[in-house]
C-alpha cells in the first residue's frame, strides 16, 4: 500500500505549478493520425468499419501498446502493454460480455463484426475506475454502428457493403437500415462473414475457415439531453478454425440483450445506468474440422456461459470539479462437459455450475484547474465464486478419481475483496506541449478456470501453449502497482506522443509445474509432461509506446508507431509468456479530396525473451509492406482496395500461436505463418 501513496505524493510534488498559463480547457491539444487511427495522450481511436478485415481484434495490431493473441481467424484476444485475456477489460457499448468458451474462442471482440462496428477506443495508459470494474491490463470500448438520430421528420438511412479477399475467398458483407427522427431511432444491423482456408507461402492452414453471422436490432430515444437505448442481438458462428487450440469451433450461438440510459435531472446532476444479459451455447471438437485422431481420442466439448452485467452511477458537477459515484457488477455462470462421440460411457464435467459474481462500488473525482486536470478514483470490489461437484466416467486409472474426490470435498465458495486506486494528472503546458502522469494500484481476482480447473486440461482461457493446466482453490487476487508518464509535443507540421510505463504485479497468476502427483500422472498420460498449476507468482512489466505524424505538404503525410513491452517474473528467472516483440511501422499517405493512397512498412523484431515454464518458442524478425487505396467517387459510394504482404514474405507472427491441427500444410508444433500476398476489394454504398 505504501507504494501507491508514496508515488501519488511524489507525482504531485513533481508537477509544475497548477495555476500556470491559464487556458480555457484541458482537452487533449491534438491528435495524431496513424494508419487512419487517431492517437491522443488519453486514447487511441480506431474507425473499425473502415478497416478491411474479418477479425476486429486485428485492428489492434501495430497500434501504440496494443496487439492481438490470435488462436484462430476470428478468435483474437486483445493484448495491451504486456497483458491479455481476462486482464484487459473489453466492453461493447459499455456492456461486458460473458464468454462461453473456456478457451476464449468467443473472446469479447469476436462479438463486434468489423463492418458494423463504428469504433474501438483504447484507454491509453491506466483505465479509470469508472470504465470497467476489472481492468488491471487496460480497457477497450467497442461501439456498434447503430446510426444517428435524424431531423424533424422520420427518415431512412443506412448502408450496404461487401468486401472480398482473394486469400481464402474471404467475404464480409454487411448492412444497416435506420429509421429515425430527432428523438426516435430504430436500427437493424447485420454482418455475414464466410471464408475458406487461408494460404501462406508455406501452404494452406487447415482448419482456418470462418462462418459467422451477427445481427442486432435496437431502439433509441433522446430528448436532446437524456437518452435510452434498448437492443437485442445474436451471434451465430459455425465451423470456424482455431488451429492454435486443441479443438475447433463447431458452433457458438449467443443471444444478447440490454439497455443503457442517461437521465439528466438538472444542469449539474445526471444519472446513468446499464444492464445487459447474454447466454452462449458452444460446441467444439477435435475431429470435424481437422484430421480426426483415433476414435478413442475424439472429444466433443459442450460449454454454456450466461450472465449479466449492470451499472448505476450518478454524476454531480460543481464549479470546477465533478464527482461520479456508482456501482457496477458482472454475474457469470459457466458449465462445460466433455464427451467422446464413439464411447457413450465417456464423460467429464470440466466445469460444473461455476459462478463468478463481481460487485464494485466506485467514486471518481475530476478536478479542473486552469491548465490541468486531476482525476482521483477509488473502487472497492468483491468477487464471489463457487463451483458444483464434478464427475467423470469411462476413464481408466485411479488418479482422475482422486482429483475428483479431492475437488468434491474441498470448499469451493471463495470471496475476494480488493481496492483499486487511480490518480491521473494532465498538465497542458501550452498549445504545443502536454504532460500526463498516472499512478494506480489495480487488482484482478482469479478467473474461474484458474480456480476450478480440477482435471488437467488445456481449457486455460486461450493460452494455447499446448500444456495442460489445473486450477488452485487457494489462489489470491493479483495486484498491479503501476506508473505511466506521457508527453504530447506538437508543432505546425509534426506531432509526437511517447509514453513510458512500469507495472509491478504482486501475485501475478501464472502456471507453474504442479506438485500434485495425481494431476501430473493424468497430464503425463495426455501429453507426456507434468501439469502446470495456476499459482501466484511475482512479475514486472515495463515498456514504452509512441505515435507520431509529420505533414510533408497539404496532401502528403508520414506517420509511425512503435511499441515495446518487456515482462519477466521477479520471483524466479523467467520471462512472461506470449508478449509481442518490439514492433513498429512507418507509413506514407497521399490524400486528395476524393481518394487516398497509402503504403506502410510494418516491422517486428525477433522475440527471444520467451517463457521457459510455458516452453514458448522464439520467433525471428520480419518486415511486411502493405498498401491501401480508398476512393469516394460520390458522397455515398466508397471503393476500397488493399494489398497485404506485397512481397509475399514468409513470416511468423509471435502472437499467432503454434499449430495443433493435423492434416494441415503446416506441421503440428510449428508456429503458424502469416498469410501470403492477399488482394482485397470492397464497395460500400451509404444512403
Ligand atoms: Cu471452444
Amino acid at each position: 500500500m505504501n507504494f501507491q501513496y508514496g508515488a501519488a505524493l511524489l507525482l504531485l510534488a513533481a508537477c509544475p505549478s497548477l495555476a500556470q498559463e491559464a487556458k480555457e480547457d484541458t482537452q487533449p491539444i491534438d491528435e495524431i493520425v496513424v494508419a487512419g487511427h487517431s492517437v491522443t495522450t488519453n486514447a487511441v481511436k480506431i474507425a473499425v468499419d473502415q478497416q478491411m478485415l474479418v477479425d476486429t481484434a486485428m485492428t489492434l495490431k501495430n497500434l501504440p501498446g496494443a496487439d492481438v493473441n490470435k488462436n484462430g481467424i476470428i478468435t483474437g484476444i486483445a493484448q495491451y502493454r504486456g497483458m491479455y485475456g481476462d486482464r484487459v477489460a473489453v466492453t461493447i457499448d459499455s456492456h461486458a460480455v460473458v464468454s462461453g468458451g473456456p478457451n476464449a474462442m468467443d473472446a469479447p471482440l469476436s462479438y463486434v463484426s468489423p463492418m458494423i462496428t463504428e469504433s474501438i477506443v483504447i484507454e491509453r495508459g491506466i483505465a479509470s475506475v469508472s470504465s470497467a470494474p476489472e481492468s488491471i491490463g487496460g480497457h477497450l470500448e467497442a461501439t456498434l454502428a447503430r446510426g444517428q438520430f435524424g431531423g424533424e421528420d422520420l427518415g431512412l438511412s443506412g448502408f450496404l457493403g461487401t468486401r472480398f479477399s482473394t486469400n481464402g475467398n474471404l467475404n464480409t458483407s454487411a448492412g444497416r437500415i435506420t429509421l429515425s427522427d430527432a428523438s426516435h431511432r430504430f436500427s437493424l444491423l447485420t454482418e455475414i462473414d464466410n471464408g475458406d482456408y487461408i494460404s501462406t507461402p508455406a501452404g494452406m492452414i487447415r482448419p482456418s475457415a470462418v462462418n459467422r453471422n451477427r445481427y442486432d436490432a435496437s431502439y433509441a430515444y433522446t430528448n436532446g439531453e437524456s437518452h435510452i437505448v434498448l437492443f437485442a442481438g445474436q451471434l451465430d458462428t459455425e465451423n470456424s478454425g482455431t488451429p492454435a487450440l486443441p479443438m475447433d469451433i463447431n458452433y457458438i450461438d449467443t443471444n444478447l440483450a440490454g439497455s443503457h440510459f442517461l437521465y439528466v435531472l438538472s444542469s449539474n446532476l445526471s444519472i446513468d445506468g446499464r444492464v445487459a444479459l447474454n447466454d452462449v451455447e458452444h460446441v467444439m471438437d477435435n475431429f470435424s474440422s481437422r484430421t480426426a485422431p483415433p476414435p478413442t481420442m475424439q472429444r466433443v466439448n459442450y460449454a454454456v456461459g450466461k450472465g449479466y452485467s449492470f451499472a448505476l452511477a450518478g454524476k454531480m458537477d460543481f464549479d470546477s470539479s465533478s464527482l461520479r459515484i456508482g456501482i457496477d457488477g458482472i454475474d457469470a455462470d459457466h458449465d462445460s462437459t466433455i464427451t467422446n462421440p464413439n464411447n457413450a460411457m465417456f464423460l467429464i464435467t470440466n466445469f460444473s455450475d461455476v459462478q463468478r459474481d463481481l460487485l464494485s462500488a466506485f467514486a471518481e473525482w475530476s478536478i479542473g484547474f486552469d491548465a490541468s486536470e486531476l482525476e482521483l478514483g477509488v473502487s472497492a470490489k468483491r468477487v464471489d465464486t463457487s463451483a458444483g461437484d464434478v464427475s467423470l466416467s469411462g476413464i481408466m486409472g485411479t488418479a482422475p478419481v482422486m482429483l475428483q474426490d479431492a475437488f468434491s470435498a474441498a470448499d469451493k465458495n471463495l470471496t475476494f475483496d480488493d481496492i483499486d486506486l487511480v490518480a491521473k494528472y494532465l498538465y497542458r503546458r501550452n498549445d504545443y506541449l502536454e504532460w500526463r502522469f498516472e499512478v494506480a494500484s489495480k487488482s484482478r481476482a482469479p478467473s474461474y478456470q484458474e480456480l476450478y480447473l480440477w482435471l488437467p486440461m488445456q481449457s486455460a482461457g486461450g493460452l494455447a501453449d499446448g500444456r495442460t493446466y489445473i486450477g488452485d482453490l487457494s489462489l489470491q487476487a493479483e495486484t498491479s502497482n503501476e506508473l505511466n508518464i506521457g508527453v504530447f509535443l506538437m508543432s505546425d507540421s509534426f506531432s509526437i506522443s511517447p509514453q513510458v510505463f512500469y507495472k509491478q504485479v504482486d501475485g501475478y497468476i501464472q502456471g507453474v509445474t504442479s506438485t500434485n502427483a495425481a494431476a501430473n500422472m493424468v497430464s503425463m498420460m495426455m501429453n507426456g509432461k507434468p501439469a502446470l498449476q495456476f499459482s501466484n507468482t511475482d512479475a514486472e512489466i515495463w515498456g514504452f509506446d509512441v505515435a507520431w505524424d509529420y505533414h510533408l505538404s497539404e496532401h502528403f503525410t508520414v506517420d509511425g508507431v512503435a511499441t515495446y513491452a518487456r515482462g519477466r517474473r521477479t520471483d524466479v528467472s523467467d520471462n512472461l509468456y506470449r508478449l509481442a516483440p518490439p514492433n513498429g511501422s512507418v507509413g506514407v499517405t497521399y490524400r486528395s479530396d476524393s481518394w487516398s493512397l497509402g503504403a506502410r512498412l510494418v516491422a517486428y523484431a525477433k522475440q527471444d525473451e520467451v517463457s521457459a515454464v510455458n516452453e514458448e518458442q522464439t520467433t525471428p524478425a520480419y518486415e511486411l509492406v502493405n498498401m491501401d487505396f480508398v476512393w469516394n467517387p460520390t458522397e455515398s459510394v466508397r471503393l476500397e482496395a488493399r494489398i497485404d504482404n506485397m512481397f509475399d514474405t514468409y513470416y511468423q507472427d509471435h502472437l499467432t500461436g503454434i499449430n495443433r491441427a493435423g492434416g494441415s500444410d503446416i506441421p503440428v508444433g510449428t508456429r503458424l505463418p502469416g498469410a501470403e500476398r492477399s488482394l482485397s476489394a470492397g464497395i460500400i454504398f451509404s444512403f
